[in-house]
């Protein structure tokens, strides 16, 4: 198979249910357009470094981040983190839409990761927040350093690990997150930069009118 394809990987659910996918393009973007995204998502986003409190203490997310839209709006929750909405840059706004293309479903948010190296990680989670709506579809981004993502099943605790690779893009079907979660475990020896972008969709109309 051409890293060119997409590769299609079936991730089972519930026992009665049909089997959710998980669509990875290896290559979605050229080593050049990856190079130069990468780099100008380090330099012009602009990084937020939030902390969370656990256990009555503050404790800073081991990773960089930020919340975009398509109208400012908006904000976004989890951990007890509020991030307010900062405009998509047409860039980031033409990359949602050229993914939309891809992928045949629309995007209008994007939460973006920084891993400075291999220290940063993203714990055990679901993107299943209420205003993603009840089956959300997520659309992963991965620029700079190779790093494993990990599914577990909600139930067996089976894992999928997956190495998602420079100008990569990872497609998660409906229902994925009501079974899984996922994470990226930190790794040893690490020095180089990995940026995520998760590309995800609100309905405008439900969240201004609070029914999300
Ligand atoms: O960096 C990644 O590949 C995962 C990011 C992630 O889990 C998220 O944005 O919810």
């Amino acid at each position: 198979m051409s890293l060119f394809d997409r590769q299609v990987i079936p991730v089972p659910l519930g026992e009665s249910d049909d089997p959710s996918e998980l669509i990875l393009w290896p290559q979605w973007l050229s080593q050049q357009e990856a190079d130069s995204l990468l780099a100008q998502s380090i330099e012009n986003i602009p990084w937020r470094h939030d902390s969370i409190r656990m256990f009555g203490k503050l404790i800073p997310v081991p990773r960089l981040q930020n919340w975009f839209a398509d109208h400012t709006n908006t904000s976004y929750t989890y951990s007890g983190i509020t991030m307010g909405a900062v405009l998509f840059p047409d860039w980031m706004a033409d990359l949602a839409q050229s993914i939309g293309k891809e992928t045949c479903h629309p995007f209008n948010r994007a939460l973006v990761n920084y891993y400075r190296d291999g220290s940063d990680s993203v714990d055990w989670h679901a993107d299943d927040e209420p205003e993603l709506g009840p089956d959300p579809i997520i659309s992963s981004l991965s620029l700079g350093a190779e790093r494993v993502f990990q599914l577990r099943h909600n139930i067996t605790g089976e894992i999928l690990s997956l190495s998602l690779p420079h100008g990569s893009l990872l497609l998660m079907g409906s229902r994925v997150q009501h079974f899984y979660q996922h994470r990226l475990a930190k790794v040893k020896a690490l020095n180089s930069p990995r940026v995520n972008f998760t590309f995800r969709y609100m309905d405008n109309q439900k969240e201004l009118s609070g029914q999300s």
